[in-house]
């Protein structure tokens, strides 16, 4: 599949990687909007949010947990952060592989943009 996600966690193309295990793969943005922005994906591509269903919860926590463990790991825990994952045009995903932002060292604003 011509995927750049997939390309990057096979290692395909190159990123600035942070955390990876046999599920996931959690790598710096290329286009930061936060002085800490990260991204974490699945492996197994899903094209967005609406692919997944209540058979995949443990992927689904997994990814928070580890949205959780990294915030620690970059020192935006107590400080706070925000976690998006953009839907389709209206929630402003440009990239069709399922994604969780990583967002912090700065405030951000609600209601959001
Ligand atoms: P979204 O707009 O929610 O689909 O977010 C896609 C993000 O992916 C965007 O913030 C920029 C980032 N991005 C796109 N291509 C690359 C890439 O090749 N490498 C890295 N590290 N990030 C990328």
């Amino acid at each position: 599949m011509n995927c750049i996600f997939c390309k990057i966690a096979s290692g395909e193309i190159p990123s600035k990687k942070l955390f990876e295990d046999e599920l996931l793969f959690a790598f710096y943005d290329i286009q930061p909007q936060a002085p800490v922005h990260f991204l974490i994906i699945p492996k197994q591509h899903f094209s967005s949010l609406n692919d997944i269903s209540k058979e995949h919860s443990g992927l689904a926590g997994h990814l928070l947990a580890t949205a959780a463990e990294l915030a620690k790991k970059t020192g935006i825990d107590q400080s706070g952060y925000r976690v998006v994952l953009n839907t389709n045009d209206d929630g402003g995903q440009s990239v069709p592989h399922l994604h969780a932002h990583v967002l912090g060292k700065r405030k951000f604003l609600w209601p959001p943009g």
